[in-house]
Order: structure tokens, then sequence, then C-alpha cells
């Protein structure tokens, strides 16, 4: 069984705009109310998903979901035309985009029955997420249909907030091989909430029959949530033996990093230390928001956004660690401004799933003739700017509807619209 890594990205929907819903979300705050671009942030998309298939890495995708969300509106007995600004701005988020946070995924190799096991993330904590997961379910049930290979569950009930794989990071010796799961939680992170609980994390080990002498549960660091590092892999992420980190990620730092290297030996970690790069820099900057990926010829890059090489504090600290002689040895700028600007790097945009891609159904997979296509249908369909005072204006609802629909014929699947 050809087991391969695969990041689907979350294509920017037409609604994309600036609502300000994210609190502990610095960006999200920071640029509340200006004008989106929806059809360059999806392009910027694209064209990342493009960068990746030309470095011989496999991508998927998943779509948009359906916005104004008419459905959610109904069941609190109100409309787009009379919900309160506040309900309207939940119901037009594009936010399905991150699917970092649409499921946690515990491949073949690391569960009881040897297939692939997904929860989606409930998303409980934020309004405007928490009515993502019905059609995320049904996106996963679709591309992950075949029942010899995929295990697709329900979500984890609330209360419990689970934010799916930006939370979640695997470590092992090759991709293919059995893996070290670290699901990171949030206990406090004043101001800001805590959006990861441990009984969530706790309840995916469970529900994915994962050994627990292969599971880690480590708590994110309060210092790292108030300072806005909202999800972990806003502060650390992971790809086969290496663990790239921030010094102030995580809460016990000698514990975790112990208990890690009694697990697997062979961890490397590539920590940047805080007097270095401090906290709020990194979390401007999202140096750590970042694809770490195995090439196929070899050789770890880290795909990162611009704004990392713009610094240079970070971009500094990177050149040295290239230089060195450490696992790490690329490193790839991609420009996704528009989804950066509502705290969505590189990492937050996809969900890694390691599957043969021969089970998985091929409507989700991307090469580039279906990129191309892709990028046309949003070049002639996606509205080029939303200012937020727009989101109750029925005539932008409907182009809206119609983009998304014209997006889903041009990937064969008109019967999930
Ligand atoms: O949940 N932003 C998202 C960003 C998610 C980033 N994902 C990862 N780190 N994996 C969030 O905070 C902002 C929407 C707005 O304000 O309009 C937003 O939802």
């Amino acid at each position: 069984m050809a087991l391969t890594e695969i990041n689907f990205d979350g294509i920017v929907g037409p609604s994309h705009n600036y609502a300000g819903l994210s609190l502990g979300n610095l960006a999200s705050s920071k640029n509340a109310g200006k004008i989106s671009q929806p059809r360059a942030a999806a392009l910027q998309g694209v064209e990342k998903m493009r960068a990746n298939l030309r470095l011989g890495l496999a991508q998927g995708a998943f779509l948009p979901q359906r916005r104004p969300n008419r459905l959610w509106l109904e069941r609190l007995a109100t409309s787009p035309e009379e919900a309160d600004s506040a309900l309207l701005a939940n119901a037009m988020s594009a936010s399905c985009m991150w699917t970092a946070n649409a499921a946690t995924v515990s491949p073949a190799p690391d569960t009881a029955d040897g297939k692939c096991h997904l929860t989606p993330a409930n998303l409980v904590t934020m309004p405007h997420r928490s009515l993502e997961w019905p059609e995320t379910l049904a996106q996963l049930r679709c591309a992950f249909a075949d029942d010899s290979y995929f295990k697709v569950h329900d979500p984890v009930p609330a209360p419990f907030g689970d934010e799916g794989a930006a939370n979640f990071m695997r470590l092992t010796r090759a991709h293919g091989e059995p893996g070290l799961e670290i699901f990171v939680y949030g206990e406090t992170g004043a101001p800001f909430p805590a959006r990861q609980h441990v009984q969530a994390s706790k309840a995916v080990a469970r529900i994915h029959r994962l050994d627990p002498e292969r599971v880690l549960f480590v708590q994110q660091s309060p210092e790292a949530i108030a300072a806005g590092a909202f999800h972990n892999d806003v502060v650390a992420v992971a790809n086969e033996t290496v663990l790239f980190c921030h010094e102030q990620a995580f809460a016990d730092r000698e514990g975790f990093f112990a208990d890690l290297t009694a697990k697997m030996p062979e961890a490397q970690i590539v920590e940047v230390p805080a007097d270095r790069v401090s906290l709020p820099e990194a979390i401007r900057t999202y140096l750590f928001n970042a694809q770490l990926v195995t090439l196929p010829q070899g050789g770890m890059a880290l795909i990162l956004p611009t704004e990392a090489q713009e610094s240079e504090r970070v971009w500094g600290w990177l050149e040295e660690m290239i230089a060195g002689n450490g696992p790490i040895r690329q490193l790839i700028p991609v420009d996704v401004r528009q989804s950066m600007a509502n705290g969505g790097g590189p990492a937050c945009l996809r969900l890694r799933v390691l599957a043969d891609p021969a089970h998985i159904d091929p409507h989700f997979l991307m090469d580039e003739a279906k990129l191309d296509a892709i990028a046309t249908t949003i070049a002639q369909t996606w509205p080029e700017g939303i200012d937020a005072e727009q989101l109750r204006n029925a005539e932008l609802w409907s182009a809206i509807e119609k983009a998304r629909a014209a997006l889903y014929e041009t990937l064969g699947l008109s019967e999930l619209i």
C-alpha cells in the first residue's frame, strides 16, 4: 500500500471578509472592518497548491461551504434579511478555508484497526466556526467514503472544544510507519480563550483507537495563548522525526521534551530561542505556521508566509539554521496575505492526510489542469472586494451563492451544492 502525505487545502470561499470574529487571534481583531479581496485570496490559495504540486507533493482540496448559512440562521429562527449584524457576520464567514481546523486525522499505521480515522472538529469556542462541522463532515464522508480504509466519525460533543489538526502533531521515523501522536491542549490563556480542551483531545485519541503508549497530551503554554497563539500550530509544527517549535510553546517544556525523546529517541527538536525571536514576533510573522514537508528527493522544506521573510530577525535566524547541518534544508516563502490578515498562514490552510490516493474520491485530488479550471472559475465569479458594510447586501449573497455553485460544477461535485 502506497501511503502518501496529501495536503488538503481549503479553497478560499467567495464570502471571505474581515469581520473581527476571533477573540485571541490578533490579526483577525486588527483587520476587522477592512475591505477583503476574496478573488485575490482564493487565487493566492490556488498558487500555493500549484507550487506544492510542482515540488512533487500530493495535493487535495476541500470546497467552500454555503454562505450565507441560511440553514443555521433558520435554526435560530431568523434569516439573512432579519438577522442582527453579529449573527449575519457569523453566517457569512469563509472560515472553513482553514482546513487545519477541519478534523483530526490518525493514519492507518497508528490505529488498532489499521484504518485511517478522521474526526471533524466541533469548533464550539467561536460561534462562526461552530457552524462548519456539518458540511465538513459531509465532504469528509464523500472524499473518504471507502470504509475498507477510512473511518469518518461524528465530532466530539460540546462543551469540549476541539479545533482539529491545528492542535495535533505526529512524529514518526517515516510517514508510512507507526507514529507518536501528540495532542496539544490549552487550559488558560487569559485574556483569551483556550480553544482546545483536554477532554476533547483525549476523546479523539480513544475514538481513533490509538495505542496509549504512542500518544502524548501536552499543555500549550498560557503565555503563548495570551500572546495570540490561539492554536498550537502558530508556535510549533512537526514532520517525521522533526519538531520545530518556539521555546515558549509548551507549558512544561522540559517535561514534554523528556517524554518525547523517551518515546522516540530519534526525534530532532529544532527550537527557536525567545531571545532570538520573541513570542510576539513569531506570532506576527507566523514562522511556525509553516508546512514542514519531506521533499520527494529527500530532505525537508519549510513553506512559510512571506511575512516571515520580511522580518530581519526571523529570516536571519532561519538562514542561520539552513546554513547549519540540520534536517530542514530549504525555505520556501508563499504569499497568502489575504488569509494571513485573518490569522491563517500556510499551515492553517491545509489538512494532512496520510493515505493511498487511489482510495480517495478523485474529485478532491488536485492536478495542474484542475487548478487551472478552479482559477478560471474564481477569476470569473468570485467578488473582487467585500466591505464589512456590504455583508447585508442581497446582491452580494446571490453572487456568492452563484460563485460557489460554479466551483462545485467545475469540479463535478454538483450533488454536494
Ligand atoms: O479560527 N480566523 C481563524 C484562523 C484559523 C487559523 N487556523 C490555524 N491556526 N490552524 C480562527 O481564528 C477570522 C475570521 C474573521 O475575523 O472574519 C478567523 O476565523
